[in-house]
């Protein structure tokens, strides 16, 4: 009799260990074939269309990476960088660090196909990760494996932005705010090498030409001041000299001083994170091995799991 119960009370803990390790808070809610059965082609409708989207418009490579960092640096991984403002609510794309996202109208073309395919399967977290993984490698960077399985979020305000980081901040805070999302130096310092896409605005980086003078090569100053005083903080200027290919030349950029950001050329000054930059500056394919393995890192935070968020049907809208 009480063997038998003891038998019971352990098959029991079994199954409680088995459903709240799959289930359970804190378990891994993503996978690789999430989609495998409800809706088989969706990696590769996002991909042809990013593909179609990145080779008619090179530069929106950049918008699709940035689109993706700042949902999940803003209450995780949730899409709610793609929410529109209502009458009684102002979104995290109308906060003033969010003005100059890019892309939406990719994510928008990806999710209409996917509902005519799969209706409300697909959430839109999912598909800025992938989109953003496609972007990078559409670029020429590298290809990674995407888990997949995100939950849209329901919240979009922009006070919330203030999660974000601010092109001022130097190395040792850096370390500090990716450090209390779990990332590592390396990771931060991979991941900042995103920038090897894109381009900044003025208001980004006019703050170094008057006070970064030791560390921002002369040239480049000339050349950036001239932009910004001809265009005002609405001028944009590139990270890199190959702003729309996916390679090691940001990091070679910042050891001749010519990182466009505080932020960027603070990797390069300060000795916590100097050795990092110079690996990456040598070794590009050391490089797109740290920056994926951020990336996985990156599509993984603060993840809304089991019954939380929602599969929107419209990216922009709350179901
Ligand atoms: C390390 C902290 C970071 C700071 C302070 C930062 C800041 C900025 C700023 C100020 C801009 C330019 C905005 C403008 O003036 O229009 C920008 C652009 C960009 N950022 Fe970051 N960023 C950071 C990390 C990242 C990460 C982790 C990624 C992706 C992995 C990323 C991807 C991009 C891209 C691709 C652009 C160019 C966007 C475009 O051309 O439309 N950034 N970032
Ligand atoms: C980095 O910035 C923080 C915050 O502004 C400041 O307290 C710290 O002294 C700075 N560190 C360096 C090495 O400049
Ligand atoms: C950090 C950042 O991207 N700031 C930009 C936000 O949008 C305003 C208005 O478009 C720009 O002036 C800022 O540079």
């Amino acid at each position: 009799m009480r063997a038998a119960a003891a038998k019971n009370l352990v098959r029991l803990l079994i199954l409680v260990e088995v459903v709240v390790g799959l289930a359970g808070p804190g378990a891994a809610a993503l996978s690789m074939d999430y989609y495998g059965m409800s809706c088989p082609f969706a990696e590769m409708v996002v991909m042809s269309v990013v593909n179609q989207a990145v080779m008619d418009d090179p530069t929106l490579a950049a918008g699709l990476l940035r689109l993706h960092f700042h949902d999940c640096f803003v209450q995780g991984c949730d899409a709610s960088v793609l929410i529109d403002s209502t009458p009684g609510n102002t979104a995290e794309k109308d906060a003033l660090a969010n003005k100059s996202l890019r892309g939406y109208e990719v994510i928008d073309r990806i999710k209409q196909i996917l509902e005519m395919q799969c209706p409300g399967v697909v959430s839109c977290a999912d598909i800025l990760a992938l989109a953003a993984r496609d972007a990078v490698n559409m670029a020429g960077g590298p290809y990674y494996g995407v888990p997949v399985g995100r939950r849209d979020g329901t919240r979009s305000n922009a006070a919330d932005t203030i999660a974000l980081p601010a092109p001022t901040l130097n190395a040792t805070t850096l370390i500090q705010m990716f450090g209390s999302h779990g990332f590592t130096t390396q990771d931060m310092v991979a991941l900042s090498g995103g920038h090897t896409l894109g381009v900044a605005h003025c208001a980004s980086f006019k703050n170094r030409l008057a006070t970064e003078t030791t560390t921002l090569d002369a040239s480049l100053a000339s050349s950036l001041s001239s932009t910004c005083g001809a265009g005002g903080d609405g001028a944009t200027a590139t990270f890199d000299r190959t702003s729309n290919w996916f390679d090691g030349v940001y990091f070679r950029e910042l050891q001749r001083r010519r990182g466009l950001l505080t932020s960027d050329q603070t990797l390069f000054e300060s000795p916590e994170t100097q050795r990092m930059v110079n690996m990456f500056a040598m070794n590009q394919a050391y490089f797109f091995f740290a920056f994926q393995q951020g990336m996985l890192k990156m599509g993984q935070l603060d993840l809304k799991e089991g019954t939380l968020g929602e599969v929107r049907t419209s990216c922009r809208l709350v179901n």
